[in-house]
């Protein structure tokens, strides 16, 4: 394009319990990303589409069993296996969307009742995120938006604690966003918060998550 280069793309992620309406606002972020003309990529976490994915679909399905540390780190690796690609995307001013990362990895883990630090050891030195969308939603609201699917952690009780751990992972800079709000209101202020920090972001060289 013709447009001046802007610098480094940034890296969005999207956090929050099952239900949250994550995937969502994934989605209409990166189609209102693409319709101004911007390079975007969209990525999930877990990839399911790799090697690595793929087992880590299976624990998740229910049709094998994975000792507990042993699945944080597949989780881990399978975020660490993208690293060249998210760098080259950023470096390539793209901007990279994210549904679901290392918070995920640490939360969900920690909930089963695992040391937090430990939980962090693995994906510590990965890409750190420039913005963190969190959007919140109580467990019970969660359930109204009808019954959690069939995979495994998709229960309210193992949901709450998922909640808590979130909540000692949050800092100051995570924009917590109201889940329960229109998906076109909550979109509109996503789309705002990044439109104004995209700038300040791009100029700024892209850190090390928890180092
Ligand atoms: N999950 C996801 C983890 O337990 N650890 C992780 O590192 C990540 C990225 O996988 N219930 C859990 C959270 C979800 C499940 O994710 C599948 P999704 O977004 O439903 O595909
Ligand atoms: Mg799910």
């Amino acid at each position: 394009s013709s447009v001046a280069r802007r610098g480094r793309g940034i890296l969005v992620v999207f956090e929050g319990c099952d239900r949250s309406g994550k995937s969502t606002q994934c989605r209409m972020l990166v189609d209102y990303l693409k319709s101004i003309g911007r390079d975007v990529a969209h990525l999930r976490f877990p990839d399911r589409t790799t090697a690595i994915g793929q087992s880590i679909n299976d624990y998740l399905q229910g049709t094998t069993e994975l000792e507990d540390h042993a699945i944080h780190l597949l989780f881990s690796a399978n975020r660490w296996e993208s690293v060249p690609r998210i760098k080259q995307l950023l470096d390539n001013g793209t901007f990279v969307v994210v549904d679901r990362y290392a918070f995920s990895g640490v939360a969900f883990t920690a909930a089963k009742g695992y040391d937090v630090t430990w939980c962090k050891n693995p994906d510590r030195g990965l890409p750190d995120p420039d913005l963190i969308f969190y959007l919140d939603i109580s467990t019970k609201d969660a359930q109204t938006r009808g019954s959690y699917g069939e995979e495994r952690y998709e229960k309210a009780e193992f949901q709450e604690r998922v909640a808590e751990i979130y909540e000692q992972l949050k800092s100051n800079d995570w924009k917590v966003v109201d889940a329960m709000k229109d998906k076109n209101e909550i979109h509109e202020e996503i789309r705002n918060t990044l439109l104004e920090l995209e700038e300040q972001f791009s100029k700024t060289p892209l850190k090390r998550l928890w180092t």
